[in-house]
């Protein structure tokens, strides 16, 4: 089976500017679509997302150039090649760009090609999109690790946000609820939106505002520390009739390396600059006190040393997102240094389905969980990031509660498990 045709498209992503839609036509008829999300809060090692910097267009954001890569320069070389050996279309793809970052021709523009040639040769082989992931890099089958079933994962979702998320909410990014309960996906899912509903009557009571952020999470202004989203999550798993602790609890992403300045930590909100080692000291006293489920994070991408102070004391999972970007060799590191418990997976901090999918499997060999993501600042309607955390078996997803370019990876977590059942 071979590419037979690859042709890119400027969409728009989830807040309105532009980003990278990828179609893989294969000889054999079948057709795989694709698009590229790109976030607000970028880790600084990130691949690159190749702008145009034509201030006449979309000021500076456009994507033409990244569109014209695809078109004039990788669907040069892809096509003809075999559409089912997706390694050695990626290793093609990297060695075109050639630089560390993908700053040549764009992530954006090589993920696309990436994720479209897979969608493609799936929909060619009438496989499930996950199925054909675990076929192609011979992932073992999670259901062989979990007792024969396969694990889908959970709903991390955002349930207030500021940061970059959000103009003044809190200084942390995000504050999550994570379900922990071990039920039908389906169940899941109507309990996340359950509490988020929950919460929006809350914060009404409050008589705080319920408008949302980048990721449809609450955003309210005003909140004058940064500990009193949690306490609100809290109260709304129990409000909707869940027992925090239990069925759900609370995960946290600081994004911290966004409020990091010369080896301190600003808390805006708070009027406070906080050493490390302070800022350590507030995140412990509040493990003791609400169920927390996860950190992510908590330092800054530059404060190794604190990451590998923090993991000591902590007594839940400290994910790496910034830290790591979905890079095999930071992972290594991360894990070398006992940093870290957890990755998050973008597909676009990687910029190829063979890069991401390494990672997940080097997380999974030392027992790391894997969390894949969505974007902040562009997300798309693209779902692959749920069949990539099917295929190896991830723990959680991290998605945000509402906006159709969120609910659909929900919607599509849903129809896996219908078509698995
Ligand atoms: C994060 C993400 C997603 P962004 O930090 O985990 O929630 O945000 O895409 O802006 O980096
Ligand atoms: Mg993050």
């Amino acid at each position: 089976m071979k590419i037979a045709r690859v042709l890119a498209r400027e969409i728009l992503a989830s807040g309105g500017m532009p980003s990278v839609e990828v179609k893989v036509t294969l000889d054999s008829g079948a057709v795989g679509v694709a698009s590229v999300s790109y976030g607000a809060s970028a880790g600084s090692k990130e691949a690159a997302v190749l702008h145009d910097w034509d201030k006449h267009r979309y000021g500076g954001k456009g994507m033409l150039k990244a569109v014209d890569n695809v078109n004039n320069i990788l669907s040069q070389v892809v096509v003809g090649m075999d559409a089912e050996d997706q390694r050695a279309i990626d290793e093609t793809l990297i060695r075109e760009d050639g630089t560390e970052k993908k700053s040549n021709l764009g992530a954006n523009a090589i993920l696309g090609v990436s994720m479209a040639t897979a969608r493609a040769t799936a929909i060619s082989q009438n496989l499930a999109l996950h199925q054909y992931l675990q076929k192609v890099f011979n992932i073992p089958l999670p259901a062989e690790k979990t007792g024969g079933k396969l694990r889908l994962p959970k709903p991390m979702a955002v349930l207030i946000e500021g940061g970059k998320h959000a103009d003044n909410s809190t200084d942390l990014q995000e504050y999550i609820l994570a379900v922990t309960r071990e039920q039908a996906a389906k169940k899941n899912v109507q309990m996340m939106e359950e509490i988020y509903q929950a919460l929006k009557n809350i914060l009404k009571r409050d008589g705080r505002s319920i408008n949302v952020g980048n990721e449809g999470a609450f955003a309210p202004e005003g909140i004058a520390d940064n500990e009193l989203p949690i306490k609100y999550i809290v109260q709304a798993i129990g409000e909707a009739g869940y027992e925090a602790g239990v069925d759900a609890g609370v995960a946290l992403d600081a994004a911290a390396s966004e409020f990091y300045k010369d080896g301190k930590y600003e808390l805006k909100t708070e009027n406070k600059i906080l050493s490390a080692s302070e800022l350590m000291d507030m995140y412990l006293a509040w493990q003791d006190q609400y169920p927390l489920v996860s950190w992510e994070d908590m330092f800054s991408e530059f404060d190794w040393d604190y990451w590998a102070k923090f993991k000591v004391k902590s007594k839940i999972p400290v994910v790496a997102d910034d830290l790591t970007v979905t890079n095999v060799a930071l992972l290594q590191k991360a894990i070398n240094h006992k940093v870290a418990d957890a990755i998050l997976i973008k597909l676009n901090q990687a910029g190829t389905v063979t890069e991401t999918v390494d990672c997940c499997l080097l997380a999974n060999q030392h027992n790391f969980l894997t969390i894949p993501s969505h974007r902040g600042g562009g997300e798309t309607n693209d779902t692959f990031l749920v069949d990539l955390a099917v295929a190896v078996g991830s723990q959680w997803i991290k998605v945000g509660p509402t906006r159709g370019e969120r609910v659909c990876k929900y919607n599509r977590l849903m129809e896996i498990e219908e078509q698995l059942n």
